[in-house]
């Protein structure tokens, strides 16, 4: 028998795209994107359009397992599973040693001794954070502040407009100027760009700002490249030709702005010539673009989250976030800016996650930890250590900075480590007790997406494979071991989807369960939306967030004077710092060269890195280099190099094909283990967090390079 089942996407990706699985007498035949999603339009990318051979992988997790080895990566040559280091054991035994080494541990060093660690692996509504989460409430344990991602961008776009809403994919064709800021739309977002292309055959010119030439760069109409977390002076000298020259919004900005006269103030900090010494980009650029950008309508900025992995991440994106605050372009169809649109979920997040069960448990809130440093939680977190850690829905032996520091913690002894997969990871080499994890073909869930407005519903396409369990189902039983009665522990899929949709957002208003299963996907109703009066047909039900204002600031403005930024220490108005640890930056250091640590266009962050039909599509253990500074180390293309700081060092092989600018290198992320040396380019990247929002900066890193031998 053969059915066609309606699924959606949940990889971390801003597309969350609807995906149409074949199922031939219980097998996945073939994958596809649905046509009929507006964003989707029938095609995924190329790492998803093989998600068959990812389900279907000789390599996946299947079956409960016990560590019988010692920790760490099987040596070499003993393939991908290392099937060797691990016992197959039943989910009785699994559970029942977890939930005994917990029960040891909270007797002898509190529940917060305990550590949950998951992040990115799905962003579906109830596999990314529900049943988990009631779990470690009710346990009393840490918390995980999980910040490794976006928030310094998400706190630095709610400086100005309050809330993360903004441009829907679909207006972007109806713009006639795009700046595609920190924005690898080829790459990362992919969606995005038939709606870009539309918008060029009617004559928009797209504009690219990034340090390193992506093939978005390469399509563009101007290609810009930018000294690393320089934005902010970008931003800030952009604001300075259009306030001077008098090519903003006057009546916009009087109306719904909160602090015009001090930007205008704090701008003439900025002249062009100052900013193009930072950038990198020349005055009369800086000022053509802000001419351009200003008096061109309407103009979409697309800014993605590249931008806010430096030092100064949140004021970077604060700035960005006041251009068409500045000009208006909120007002039209196809204006505005798109960072994240999650702010319009507003899901029951209370009744999913449960967070007063933890004040229930405890009696107060629980030890928060940083993800980020989880190299210095597992190394010298005391009060209590981290004894026991749970991991999911990551994998942090690859994506976490400061990468050796991690191992070394993931090495403990001492440390009793969970760690509920799909693959064996760089991650589960560390694992006491490996659960197997379902793949979105395999279970039900809830759908939205961080860039566009469509909810949906995934439906579950084939039986579980092996004895693999959901995230839900899996902390469902975790908690009933332990002795957990309350009723949520016992909900269903369904009944969490329900009250998932059961909030009080207006935008959700019609949006129920048993629709979703017959539509698949919903736009979310904005029928009340304050933009949509006044617009021509067929752009009555286009969404302009903050065409009246409507910030959800606590001004009700755009605020671009925000007084709770003092208490940060951090300019209420906004401001540039060169990043300490860059080329312009305070921090002593004899290492020259910034490095990105980039994700690769087709793997996502580290998932799919270990699949051969994609590694096809990706030429791995590459550090791009420029001829400048190729020339002066004596190192030409294909050459062995090693790439070293003070934090570790990695051999790759240079490449030197102009797609960086002098004093700029790049590598991309990917599976540890799948190295000659057993470790990848986090070995460099720091634990630093950003200005605003505890985040990671991957991309505030300087290095040094030097020819080396090959490896052996
Ligand atoms: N194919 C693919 N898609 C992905 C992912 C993936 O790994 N692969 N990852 C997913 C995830 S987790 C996320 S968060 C999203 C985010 O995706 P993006 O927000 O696009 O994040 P990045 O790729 O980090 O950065 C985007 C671009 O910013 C550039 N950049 C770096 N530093 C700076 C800077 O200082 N200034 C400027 N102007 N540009 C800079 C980078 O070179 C890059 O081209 O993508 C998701 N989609
Ligand atoms: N150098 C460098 N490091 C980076 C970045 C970078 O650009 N450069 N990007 C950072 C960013 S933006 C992010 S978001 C993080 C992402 O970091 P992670 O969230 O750790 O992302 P992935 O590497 O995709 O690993 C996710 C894992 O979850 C597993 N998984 C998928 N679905 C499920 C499920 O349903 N259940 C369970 N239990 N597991 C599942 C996958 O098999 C995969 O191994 O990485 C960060 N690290
Ligand atoms: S990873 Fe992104 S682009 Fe690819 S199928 Fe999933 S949602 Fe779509
Ligand atoms: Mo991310």
């Amino acid at each position: 028998m053969k059915k066609v089942v309606h699924a959606a996407c949940p990889h971390d990706c801003p597309d969350a795209c609807g995906v149409l699985i074949t199922v031939e007498g219980g097998r996945a035949t073939r994958i596809q994107g649905d046509p009929a999603h507006p964003v989707t339009r029938g095609f995924l990318c190329a790492k998803v359009a093989k998600y068959l051979d990812r389900v279907y992988s000789p390599d996946r997790v299947l079956y409960p397992m016990r560590r019988v080895g010692p920790k760490g990566p099987a040596p070499a040559g003993s393939g991908n599973r290392a099937i060797n280091t691990w016992k197959r054991i039943g989910w009785d035994e699994a559970l029942d040693e977890i939930s005994s080494q917990f029960k040891n541990i909270i007797a002898e060093f509190g529940s917060e001794a305990i550590l949950p660690y998951s992040y990115g692996g799905t962003l579906a509504v109830l596999s990314g954070s529900s049943m988990d989460r009631r779990f470690f409430h009710r346990l009393g344990a840490s918390q995980l502040e999980r910040t490794i991602c976006s928030a310094a961008g998400e706190a630095g776009l709610k400086s100005v407009l309050g809330v993360k809403l903004g441009t829907e994919p679909e207006q972007f064709r109806h713009s006639r100027y795009i700046i595609g800021w920190a924005a690898n739309i080829h790459g990362n977002n992919v969606h995005l760009w038939p709606f870009v292309e539309e918008a060029r055959r009617n004559g928009a010119k797209l504009v690219v700002i990034d340090p390193y030439r992506t093939r978005t760069a390469q399509c563009a109409d101007w290609y810009l490249p930018i000294n690393p977390g320089t934005d902010a002076a970008l931003a800030l000298g952009m604001m300075h030709v259009i306030i001077n020259e008098s090519l903003y919004d006057a009546d916009y900005v009087a109306r719904y702005t909160l602090g015009f006269d001090q930007l205008r103030r704090k701008v003439q900090e900025y002249p062009p010539q100052r900013v193009a010494q930072w950038t990198g980009i020349a005055a009369a650029d800086i000022v053509k673009l802000a001419r351009e950008y200003a008096t061109t309508a309407p103009a979409a900025i697309r800014l993605n989250y590249g931008v806010q992995r430096s030092e100064g991440g949140g004021m970077a994106t604060r700035a960005v976030a006041m251009l068409p605050c500045i000009t208006g372009s909120w007002k039209q169809v196809g204006g505005g800016l798109q960072l994240s649109l999650s702010g319009a979920w507003g899901l029951n997040r209370d009744a999913l996650d449960r967070p007063d069960l933890m004040t229930a448990a405890l009696g107060r809130a629980a030890r928060v930890v940083n993800m980020v440093e989880l190299g210095k939680a597992l190394n010298t977190l005391d009060h209590p250590p981290v004894k026991a850690m749970f991991v999911y829905n990551s994998n942090p032996a690859a994506v976490c900075p400061n990468h050796n520091e991690v191992i070394r913690g993931l090495r403990r002894p001492d440390l009793f480590t969970v760690v509920h997969e799909q693959f064996f990871t760089d991650t589960t080499d560390y694992a006491d007790i490996l659960l197997p994890a379902t793949t979105f073909f395999e279970h039900k869930d809830l759908q939205l997406g961080y860039g566009h407005y469509f909810v949906q519903m995934s439906h579950q396409a084939i039986d579980p494979l092996g004895e693999c369990r959901s995230n839900v189902e899996v902390f469902r039983s975790l908690a009933e071991r332990m002795g957990f009665d309350d009723d949520c522990f016992h909900e269903s899929v369904d009944e969490m989807i329900d009250s998932a949709l059961a909030s009080n957002n207006p935008w959700l208003r019609g949006i129920d369960r048993p629709r979703l299963e017959r539509e698949g996907h919903v736009r979310m109703n904005f029928a009340q939306s304050p933009g949509a009066a006044g617009l021509q047909p067929p752009e009555t039900d286009a969404f302009l967030p903050f065409a009246h204002g409507n910030f959800a600031t606590p001004s009700g403005r755009a605020e671009l004077y925000n007084e709770s930024l003092k208490a940060l220490g951090l300019d209420p108005v906004v401001e540039f710092k060169p990043p300490a640890e860059s080329r312009h930056g305070s921090l002593a250091t004899p290492f020259p060269l910034e490095l990105l640590a980039r994700k690769s266009d087709n793997f996502l962050n580290s998932t799919f890195s270990n699949l051969p039909v994609v590694q096809e599509m990706e030429e791995p253990g590459l550090l791009e280099i420029s001829h400048h500074d190729a020339q002066s180390r004596g190192i030409a293309d294909g050459d062995p190099v090693r790439v070293f700081n003070h934090r570790g060092d990695i051999l790759l092989k240079a490449r030197v094909d102009g797609t960086v600018q002098p004093g700029v290198v790049c590598a991309r992320l990917y599976w540890a283990k799948l190295t000659s040396q057993g470790r990848n380019i986090n070995v460099l990247t720091s634990e630093k967090l950003t200005d605003l929002g505890n985040s990671a900066t991957f991309y505030s890193v300087l290095v040094e390079v030097e020819p080396s031998k090959p490896a052996s």
